[in-house]
């Protein structure tokens, strides 16, 4: 058993005698009650499944196993001539509950290296994916194609025992994370650049492989990379891609049917597609005002105009956050330190400034303040990837490791196919009358 695998044994091992105790003493005890406004408003704040990786605090932000975005940038280890923290190390924590060394995080690089294999057949389907299907569902099917090399589905088939379950969802999950990157820039390279493919580079880490496989060898892209794959990795359990994942993991479906299911939660628009929104939107502004440096008070009416339409400004806004993301500020932190006078980093800080107050004087708009997907695209583009409908594949990638990790867990835990009680109006009607009465 390899090394990250032992440790995650053991880790869950000890957790799954916690929660069976804590279920048996407290079981009954009552942590939320749901109000009708809830039933209608899309769950909001409902409190009612386990997601161990990581928590959202509505201020603060995310904490993956306890360390704020800050704290991770600062702790995690660094290889390879980094400045930014490797996803590996995050995916370690996740499973583990411990912050790894930089032994650690090297193994698990050349780890993933050693997964990255796509079979001719997988290649062929690849090929069959046409370019004119935007690059988010291309990467949902491109996971679906692989789904034929799953572990846990052939295991299942061939009978396994309820214990062996997590033993081959982390076989799965190792290998199709390894897979992604390979994957989502086989689709660019398809796509954007005439199906002329790079092959990986077995001495980078998995983020710089990915960019190199992008055709991005900059050393300061390697980085954004590295940091961009860490903090759009998980986002506590709630969101709709993670908890697709969840729910379809649930009723034993693999890690490959699971997070395809994730990917289409993660391609609509008030998800993970902002990303690509935001910088249409800002193209869209350009040409409608017909400059490239709009004023603070040239956007301020621009804003309002999109507003007018009745359409939401992408990239500002959460179901949780009542702040600034500090995802967003993580990238902004970023950009200061490496492009600071680039056009459209200036544009995405002027909107900063004008957009929250115009949101806040609607009086009905709960956070006014960027999400994470406010900033990410004019770092891209600064690096001259200008392909917007490509943007959410990259957060697709990076959203692997926390949902995939979670999926670890739910098979640890043995979790129960989940199934929520859903409510008609009429049902709603008459408890309200019995409970007047
Ligand atoms: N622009 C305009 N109006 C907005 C808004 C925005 N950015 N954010 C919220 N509102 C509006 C809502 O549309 C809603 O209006 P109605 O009552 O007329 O329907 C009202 O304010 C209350 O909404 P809320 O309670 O503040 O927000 P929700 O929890 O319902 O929705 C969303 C959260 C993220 C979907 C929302 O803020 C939004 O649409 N934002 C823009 C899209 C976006 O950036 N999505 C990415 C979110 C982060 C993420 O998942 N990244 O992947």
């Amino acid at each position: 058993m390899d090394r990250l695998k032992t440790l995650f044994k053991e880790r869950f091992t000890s957790s799954a005698e916690e929660i069976k105790s804590l279920v048996k003493s407290y079981g009954t005890k009552i942590i939320d009650s749901v109000q009708i406004e809830q039933v209608y408003g899309g769950m909001r704040g409902i409190q009612s499944m386990l997601w161990e990786t990581s928590s959202l605090d509505s201020n603060e932000g995310i904490r993956f196993r306890g360390y704020s975005i800050p704290e991770l940038r600062e702790r995690l280890p660094k290889i390879n001539g980094a400045t930014e923290p490797l996803p590996e190390g995050l995916f370690w924590l996740m499973l583990t509950d411990k912050l790894p060394t930089e032994e650690d995080v090297t193994w698990l690089s050349k780890e993933w290296q050693r997964r990255a294999v796509l079979t001719p057949k997988e290649y062929d389907l690849l090929d069959h994916l046409d370019s004119v299907i935007h690059p988010m569902t291309q990467f949902s099917m491109a996971i679906m194609c692989m789904q034929s090399e799953s572990v846990f589905a052939h295991q299942y088939e061939n009978g396994m025992t309820k214990a062996e379950y997590w033993d081959v969802m982390y076989e799965d999950c190792m290998n199709l994370i390894a897979k992604l990157p390979l994957v989502a820039a086989y689709i660019y390279r398809k796509t954007f650049y005439n199906n002329e493919q790079i092959s990986a580079d077995p001495n980078l880490d998995w983020s710089a492989n990915f960019a190199h496989m992008l055709g991005k060898d900059d050393s300061a892209f390697k980085d954004l990379m590295r940091l961009y794959m860490t903090i759009h990795a998980d986002h506590e359990g709630g969101n709709a891609s993670a908890h697709t994942v969840h729910l379809v993991g649930s009723t034993l479906s693999d890690a490959y049917l699971s997070l395809s299911a994730g990917i289409n939660a993660l391609a609509g628009p008030l998800h993970g597609l902002a990303n690509q929104e935001v910088m249409d939107w800002i193209y869209d502004m350009i040409r409608d005002l017909g400059t490239n440096t709009p004023s603070k008070e040239q956007i301020a009416e621009y804003v309002k105009t999109t507003l007018s339409h009745g359409v939401v400004v992408p990239g500002y806004g959460h179901a949780v956050l009542r702040k600034p993301d500090p995802r967003f500020l993580a990238q902004k932190d970023f950009a200061e330190k490496h492009c600071p006078q680039d056009a459209m980093v200036q544009i995405v800080w002027n909107v900063f400034e004008v957009v929250p107050p115009i949101l806040e004087s609607l009086g009905k708009v709960k956070n006014p303040w960027p999400n994470v997907d406010a900033h990410s695209g004019a770092l891209l583009e600064h690096y001259g990837m200008k392909e917007h409908n490509f943007y959410t594949v990259m957060f697709g990638v990076s959203r692997a490791l926390g949902v995939l990790a979670q999926l670890c867990w739910d098979r640890a835990y043995n979790l129960p196919l989940e199934r929520p009680k859903s409510l008609t109006t009429e049902e709603i009607k008459l408890f309200l009358a019995n409970s007047n009465n």
